[in-house]
């Protein structure tokens, strides 16, 4: 079986606000392995397929627009149980609820510029890789420091 991936996107706010390498920076110092990674303005059709689940809700219309407002950070980690410790590691999707020490509870305000996104299931996680990277979007290869992460 395939090791377990998120897929983890620092938004267009993200991007504008110079925090791209604050945010790759926690997954890279938790020690988790990237495997994608890409500058992308994303197309209305891929932003809507992501946020999809959303569709009925009425703040969809203007995620939307949030996230084809520039330019995003699309990232694949890779490590055991990545996609809950990344959703930790972002915080609650409502900054103001996300804890101090998290990337939302350190940098954002308000739900609808919360900075970041992570995968919420495994399932989630192979779904959205395949949606921003494709079938062979990503790249294998092994860390020289492995050993040192992983007994
Ligand atoms: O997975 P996560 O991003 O933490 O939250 P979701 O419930 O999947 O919602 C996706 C996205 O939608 C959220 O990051 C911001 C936006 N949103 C919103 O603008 N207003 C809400 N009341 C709920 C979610
Ligand atoms: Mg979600």
């Amino acid at each position: 079986v395939r090791a377990e991936i998120s897929y983890v996107m620092i938004k267009p706010d993200g991007v504008q606000r110079g925090l791209v390498g604050e945010i790759i920076s926690r997954f890279e110092r938790k020690g988790f392995k990237l495997v994608g990674l890409k500058l992308f303005q994303c197309t209305r059709e891929i932003a809507e397929e992501h946020y999809k689940d959303l569709s009925s809700k009425p703040f969809f219309p203007a995620l939307v627009e949030y996230i084809l407002s520039g330019p995003v950070v699309c990232m694949v980690w890779e490590g055991e149980g990545v996609v809950k410790s990344a959703r930790k590691l972002i915080g609650a999707t409502n900054p103001l609820e996300s804890e101090p020490g998290t990337i939302r509870g350190d940098f954002a305000v308000q739900v609808g510029r919360n900075v970041v996104h992570g995968s919420d299931s495994v399932e989630n996680g192979e779904r959205e890789t395949a949606l921003w990277f494709g079938k062979d979007g990503l790249v294998a290869w092994e860390p020289t420091i492995t050993p040192w992460l992983i007994e």
